[in-house]
């Protein structure tokens, strides 16, 4: 335990000390207001006795100043001890942002339990600061597990679909198109016989990365679909785009050069693609996301047909 103790009489600062630390407390000593909020930021103590009469700033000014500092959700308790006794003295400090207020005379026994008694208080705080952070920290675990593949580490589904949606309000009121993208890898059921689900899984990775790192936009984003499909949403990007971007994740992929012997058109893994756009709310045949999906998985059906690691869209 800490104690800050502002007081410019050095004698009654000399027997404040001599009796914090027979209770077995670290005393500090500031001497003016100015000095005892430049100690209180830089020793960060457990407790503050200040006086009130102060040569420069007063303890009022120095209880403020001392609020001002702490971080969010962080207390440390402040007793006035002063030879100012009147209410007005006492419902200043206190407003200023003191928690007690002590008269002098100070009675060592009224000291030691009102030290003992903030003690209580301040533990009780960091608990509950504590508990919050824990709790902060859960719900950003949590945040990422509802919405992040953890295999893959990019969007999930559950994010995909409320994106699609999303984006298709935000395009159908801008009237701009919106291209989505389905991505299904070739041959992998093959892959994974000859290298273990966990060689698949890590081939899976790596796809992953190379469809999100070809990506450019900002306001793209790459979803895990399925086991081995993969999705994007790209809002305004019309069909000529859709083209162009589904042909460089193409090629992205065919570059990892992940070696797939057993692939009968190739040497490495490859992903067909299949893509769809509309004018939200304009292209009469095409009016919800599901029916966007629905013709990218048409899509996706013709180039594995036309004989796969290519792009219809
Ligand atoms: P193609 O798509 O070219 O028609 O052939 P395919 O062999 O890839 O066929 P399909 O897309 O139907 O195969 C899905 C296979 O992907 C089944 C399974 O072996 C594999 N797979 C799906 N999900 C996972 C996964 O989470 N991990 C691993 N390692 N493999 C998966
Ligand atoms: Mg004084
Ligand atoms: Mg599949
Ligand atoms: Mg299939
Ligand atoms: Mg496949």
């Amino acid at each position: 335990m800490k104690v800050l103790v502002v007081e410019d009489t050095a004698t009654t600062a000399a027997v404040l000390v001599r009796h914090l630390e027979a209770l077995g407390f670290d005393a500090i000593v500031a001497k003016n207001g100015e000095d005892g909020v430049d100690a209180f930021v830089r020793e960060r103590p457990d407790i503050v006795l200040l006086d009130i009469l102060l040569p420069g700033i007063d303890g009022i000014e120095v209880a403020r100043r001392i609020r001002a500092q702490e971080r969010d959700g962080e207390w440390t308790p402040v007793i006035y001890l002063s030879a100012k006794n009147d209410d007005a003295a006492i419902e200043a400090g206190l407003s200023a942002g003191g928690d007690d207020y002590l008269t002098k005379p100070i009675s060592p026994v009224v000291l030691t339990a009102k030290l003992r008694a903030m003690q209580r208080l301040a533990q009780a705080q960091k608990s509950l600061l504590l508990l919050t952070q824990r709790l902060d920290e859960a719900n950003r675990r949590l945040q990422e597990m509802v919405h992040v593949d953890g295999l893959t580490g990019v969007a999930n589904r559950r994010a995909f679909d409320a994106r699609l949606s999303e984006e298709w309000r935000r395009c159908a009121r801008l009237e701009k198109p919106l291209t989505l993208l389905l991505f299904d890898i070739d041959y992998f059921k093959r892959y994974n016989d000859s290298r273990g689900h966990l060689g698949g899984d890590d081939a899976l990775k790596r796809v992953a990365q190379a469809l999100s790192g070809a990506l450019q936009r900002p306001g793209d984003l790459l979803a895990r679909y399925g086991g081995e499909e993969f999705a994007a949403v790209l809002p305004e990007v019309d069909d000529e785009g859709g083209k162009i971007v589904a042909e460089r994740m193409r090629a992205a992929v065919a570059a990892l050069r992940i070696p797939h012997p057993d692939s009968p058109i190739g040497r490495s893994i490859t992903v067909s693609v299949g893509g769809a756009s509309a004018l939200p709310g304009k292209t009469a045949r095409v009016d919800s996301p599901a029916v966007l999906l629905d013709l990218a998985d048409r899509a996706l059906y013709r180039a594995k047909a036309a004989g796969r690691n290519r792009a219809v869209v």
